[in-house]
């Protein structure tokens, strides 16, 4: 919301944007450890520690609404994370592989008091009031769970099937964002990029994903002439994290987007993953020749409401030829995606075109160093990422409604991606 020269808008109040500021703090260790019990029988342990702070709070912008005092969203939030995990992996025989995973994950979060701009308004202080008085010290004790089964039937074949348990606990946001007075203080609040206004809730619980998947691997019995791999899978979210409809909130905003809160709900999703590879020339004058191609599929549907799930990647193709000469390498790909048709209702989501790009890589490796040049878009083709979000890059940004004049960024609009660039890198190696 606080743009730089170019956009910064003056609102009548004399205040010049708004500033939003944030300090994180992220420290960890893991420690892994592993144990080879016997010929058969791998064991591998571990623990894993992650502490997380969180400031975010909103300085005071003019002598309008947001002063006198800096708005506090965000205080000493704490996200901490104890893990400890094992893994047991058994070669039964040259044909079956057995792995068998449990992880125990406590995390503990915390936040502490807040208030708005104003310490005499009414709106800010009952809600402040409301949140600090409410218990926030939350403890998740989540079990994530791992077994997968392997075959190799011989040299040119193997299948693998396996089930996971994997819980996510609320983030910060999601937890302690605490205000709905103003479509402007819910609009701060959007770690999704939808231009939606959002408020947090203390009591979302930690989703857990059931997963089913499956693998078929084939390729030559050498490993280097072709390969076909096909990963189909299937996933049931039990209090997935999702937007909700916000009857208690401002919704008198008529620049087109909503205000909203998040309820655990019930998700499925379901998609494929499959990538193959050739060798179409394995030594000519100009080098060996590869094809190479990944396909994406996932569809996700909110089982609660029937709705589609947000943000999801529709049906995308990669293509790609490698020549390898010497020391060179170079790559050319082609990416098609299709246009995303499934949107969300409740966060209204806009349907993105399909469309076609053309990338080239080259590489050139010494012994000590190696330098990478990448040309993406080279067609320089307009086109919508299908996950870039909405576009709020004009006009009023903090506002929701016209008014003396001014207009905040509409609904509708989505960001163009990037057009054609050179990127480029040097590795050197010691
Ligand atoms: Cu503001």
């Amino acid at each position: 919301m606080d743009f730089g020269e170019d956009k910064l808008f003056a609102y009548p109040n004399k205040a010049y944007g708004m500033p939003m500021d944030t300090s994180g703090k992220n420290t960890g260790a893991l420690l892994k450890v592993n144990v080879p019990l016997n010929t058969r029988d791998t064991l591998r342990v571990g623990a894993e520690y992650q502490r997380y702070r969180l400031d975010d709070w909103w300085g005071v912008s003019g002598t309008g609404g947001m002063s006198p005092l800096p708005f506090v969203n965000i205080n000493n939030g704490q996200r901490d994370r104890y893990d400890m995990f094992a893994e047991w992996e058994a070669k039964w025989n040259q044909q079956w592989l057995s792995q068998l995973g449990l992880r125990s994950s406590t995390v503990a979060m915390d936040a502490g008091n807040v208030h708005g701009y104003k310490s005499n308004d009414a709106v800010y202080e009952a809600q402040a009031a409301k949140f600090n008085a409410t218990n926030r010290s939350k403890t998740d004790h989540n079990w994530d769970l791992t077994a997968l089964a392997k075959f190799t039937p011989d040299n040119q074949q193997s299948y693998e099937a396996g089930y996971a348990i994997k819980t996510r606990s609320p983030n910060l946001y999601e937890r302690y964002t605490w205000s709905s007075k103003s479509a402007m203080v819910m609009n701060m609040n959007n770690w999704v990029g939808d231009g939606n206004g959002y408020v947090g809730d203390i009591n979302l619980k930690p989703e857990v994903a059931h997963t089913l998947s499956m693998t078929g691997n084939w390729h030559d019995a050498a490993q280097q002439k072709w390969r076909l791999k096909v990963t189909p899978y299937v996933s049931r979210v039990e209090n997935y994290i999702d937007a909700a409809a916000c009857p208690t909130c401002v919704n008198t905003r008529t620049d087109g987007f909503v205000n909203l809160s998040l309820a655990n709900q019930t998700a499925r999703l379901y998609g494929a993953d499959i990538s193959a590879n050739m060798v179409l020339l394995s030594s000519s004058a100009y080098g060996s020749f590869d094809a190479k191609s990944l396909l994406n599929y996932v569809n996700g549907k909110n089982l609660t409401t029937h709705d589609d799930l947000y943000n999801i990647m529709p049906l995308n193709l990669k293509v790609a030829l490698e020549q390898r000469l010497g020391q060179w390498r170079n790559t050319i790909e082609a990416k098609f995606v299709s246009a995303k048709a499934n949107v969300q209702a409740v966060r209204q989501e806009l349907p993105t075109a399909g469309y076609g790009l053309l990338n080239f890589y080259s590489s050139y490796e010494w012994k000590q160093a190696r330098l990478d040049i990448g040309v993406e878009n080279m067609l320089n083709k307009y086109y919508i990422h299908p996950l870039g979000g909405a576009y709020l890059g004009q006009g009023a940004t903090m506002m929701s409604n016209s008014m003396m004049g001014i207009t905040p960024p509409q609904y509708g609009t989505l960001v163009p991606a990037m057009g054609r660039s050179i990127n480029t890198s040097v590795t050197f190696k010691f």
